[in-house]
């Protein structure tokens, strides 16, 4: 463990590149890097102001290694509110490593995965929530999850449960006071206000873990298939949502045959989609077993993209998909009658019977896809929703403390609603604190802590 002594790690990526950083951050950062890093001037960097900048030579010991620029950061104006310096070398792997080994002997140990994340965190200069959603900025692989970790690390989610934990609070004093002083008043709610604040609290709670349905599908994704008989143009539709020739398309009938997987975004929704075989009675073994697999994805799905082609009337085949699917709720569907730019000459009652979301695309044309689009994104987003400025809950640690929070307030309300006294109420209460505390890590394990920032890169 490192707790308390200054670190050091490399915090630009492993490989070559025009400018490597390495990063040293605690009480001795200055006069270690001083030991290795030296201006023209002779001036130490114990004497530079915090945030400036300045040329100088890298050492380790009296052999001169590379030259570059330190930056001083003092504490508690820095990322890990500790002092740190920033010296920005030439980026090649083997000189990057020989001056992070210059800074290891003049006295810094190596950083651990998420260091210096976790001590900016333990210094309270960020929240977990915060924390967490560095290393999702990190990791961010669409615009979508980008938008919503950068908006968890400027603090939109951890200022909101700030919030709440500052109402719950309130409200555990006032009934502790009625508790403990009953006869004095001391309480500025009465039980009944007490109630009436603890059932909005509730409803606070619920409107905020209801956004974890979209913060799931923009950063993890909704698992997707898409489904239909053979020729009805999946492939092609698959191909367009992914923006590239994925999956061979042709006219052939059965050309699809195992399960393609890739991800896309639609609408800043992330898709986990799945190209299927064709839906269809076979005695090609090698087919059947692609449709099975094809049945089994439609069952694991949350949304389904089932595809008809509109320029001809339904066939046997097409009636018989809608049968063999009919265990799909129509609100995870999406009915897609393709080749509209041939004309759309199939009659589409019997599918409107059983689902009500039906649009008109040409996946040669890309007609119908932008309405597509807007579709999943109601679905997934809902027109209140803005990534960047609504504080949307994205993981499933915080979902999980959310949850039991709003489970103890549930029954805190319960408890108070069926005539139980103030007391009996007190205990679910303190449960929910407990709970929020644990979403934004200011009451977190040290387990919890050590699990989380593990998950980071060195040099993080
Ligand atoms: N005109 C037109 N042709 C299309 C459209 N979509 C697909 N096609 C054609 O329809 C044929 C079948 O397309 P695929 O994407 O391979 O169909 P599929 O449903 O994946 O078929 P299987 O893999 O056999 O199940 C190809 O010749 C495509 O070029 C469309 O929107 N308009
Ligand atoms: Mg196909």
């Amino acid at each position: 463990m490192t707790h308390n002594k200054t670190v050091a790690a490399v915090s630009t990526p492993y490989g070559k590149g025009g400018i490597a950083v390495i990063r040293i951050s605690g009480s001795e950062a200055l006069s270690i890097a001083d030991k290795c890093f030296k201006t023209p001037s002779g001036n130490s960097l114990a004497d530079i102001e915090g945030g400036r900048a300045v040329y100088g030579r890298i050492y380790d010991g009296g052999e001169m290694l590379d030259d570059g620029i330190a930056t001083v950061f003092r504490a508690p104006r820095s990322f890990t509110g500790e002092d740190v310096v920033e010296i920005a070398c030439h980026g090649g792997i083997l000189n990057t490593r020989n001056v992070l080994g210059a800074v290891l002997s003049a006295g810094a140990y190596p950083a651990g995965p998420g260091e210096f994340t976790r001590r900016a965190f333990v210094s309270g200069k960020l929240s977990l929530t915060a924390a967490e959603a560095v290393a999702d900025i990190i990791d961010a692989d669409t615009e979508g999850k980008l938008k919503l970790s950068r908006s968890a690390a400027s603090g939109k989610l951890s200022g909101k449960i700030n919030e709440l934990y500052g109402e719950i609070l309130t409200l555990i004093s006032s009934v502790y006071a009625i508790i403990d002083y009953p006869e004095e008043d001391l309480s500025e709610l009465s039980t009944d206000e007490i109630r009436a604040g603890l059932s909005s609290f509730g409803e606070k709670i619920k409107a905020l873990l209801s956004t974890y349905r979209t913060g799931r599908a923009v950063a993890d994704g909704v698992e997707t298939t898409v489904l239909g008989r053979p020729n009805v143009g999946k492939s092609a539709v698959y191909n367009r949502i992914l923006g590239e020739d994925r999956a061979i398309v042709t006219d052939i009938e059965g050309t699809t045959r195992d399960l393609l997987y890739d991800r896309a975004t639609l609408g800043d929704v992330t898709l986990n989609l799945c190209d299927t075989a064709g839906l269809r009675e076979s005695s090609d073994t090698v087919e059947r077993i692609g449709i099975e697999r094809a049945s089994d994805r439609a069952r694991a799905s949350e949304l389904v993209l089932l595809v008809f082609d509109g320029s001809s009337p339904l066939t046997d085949e097409d009636m018989e998909v809608l049968n063999t699917l009919s265990f799909l709720d129509s609100d995870r569907v999406i009915v897609l009658i393709n080749k509209k730019d041939l004309g759309i000459v199939c009659d589409t009652s019997e599918i409107r019977e059983k689902y009500n979301n039906i649009i008109e695309i040409s996946a040669v044309t890309g007609e119908g896809f932008d309405e597509l689009s807007d579709r999943v994104r109601e679905m997934y987003i809902g027109g209140d929703i803005s990534l960047g400025d609504t504080p949307i809950v994205y993981n499933a640690r915080q979902y999980a403390s959310l949850r039991v929070a709003g489970e103890c307030v549930d029954r805190a309300v319960n408890a108070l609603e069926s005539g139980f006294s103030p007391d009996v109420a007190s205990v679910d209460l303190e449960g929910a604190m407990a709970a929020l505390g644990e979403c934004d890590g200011r009451a977190v394990g040290e387990d919890i802590v050590r699990d989380i920032f593990s998950r980071f890169c060195v040099g993080k």
